[in-house]
């Protein structure tokens, strides 16, 4: 048996952790990579900086984001959409770092989903107090592929809800290197973020970064 002395320490990565039908936790999974996957953010945010998008209601986003490969995620006052330019800049977003692609092919394969492809990556971050409010990842082409998300520097709390709005939600803390692999039956389960708590990461600061990889097209 093992004793966990400090709950910061990260468990080596074993097996997937199944939270709901096609939903898993593969806590861990990226921690031999993290430096790679921070090193390929910083290049990805030099040319597409992180941003506070305005959604559809006219609310300025706690969470600053950007993207990276064929197709980023965008929201302004006429909607959310996949846009193959980065509206800042009017240039294509920055390509999907191999790392990353490979990374996102892996978890994928570990949680049982053969050959994902992602055309997208969303990077969101995160300062204490930022939240993500209860939703549906609902403007991907496809509903077939999953959604895989990476966790890295500051731990936060995943809700993870139902199909409907009003079902209950459960709670995870997500922690550096923690990947989540979400498809099948889960595919359209609201979620969201929980107000970051204070902190500070040894290699992030008062940050928590994380990439969502779709296929949106
Ligand atoms: C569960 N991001 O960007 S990723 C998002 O931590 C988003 O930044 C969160 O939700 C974050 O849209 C959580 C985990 C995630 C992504 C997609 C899901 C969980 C999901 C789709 C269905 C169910
Ligand atoms: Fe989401």
């Amino acid at each position: 048996m093992t004793l966990r002395l400090f709950d910061e320490t990260p468990a080596p990565y074993v097996a997937p952790e199944v939270i709901a039908p096609g939903a898993m936790l593969l806590r861990g999974f990226a921690l031999g990579v993290d430096e790679a996957l921070l090193q390929a953010v910083e290049g990805v945010v030099a040319a597409a900086p992180l941003r506070h998008l305005v959604t559809p209601g006219g609310y300025t986003m706690s969470v600053a984001m950007t993207n990276c490969g064929a197709l980023g995620w965008v929201s302004d006052r006429s909607g959310y959409r996949y846009d193959a330019k980065d509206p800042l800049s009017g240039q294509a977003w920055p390509s999907m770092p191999a790392c990353f692609a490979e990374l996102a092919l892996r978890a994928a394969a570990e949680a049982g989903f053969d050959n994902f492809r992602p055309d997208a990556c969303l990077i969101n971050r995160y300062e204490p107090g930022a939240r993500l409010s209860l939703h549906q990842d609902k403007d991907e082409g496809s509903m077939d592929a999953p959604i895989v998300s990476v966790s890295l520097g500051l731990p936060a709390v995943f809700l993870f809800g139902g199909l409907r709005r009003s079902d209950c939600t459960a709670r995870y803390r997500l922690q550096h290197g923690d990947v989540a692999v979400w498809g099948g039956p889960s595919r359209l389960a609201y979620h969201g973020v929980a107000p970051l708590a204070k902190g500070e990461h040894a290699r992030l600061g008062a940050q928590r970064i994380n990439l969502t990889f779709r296929c949106a097209r």
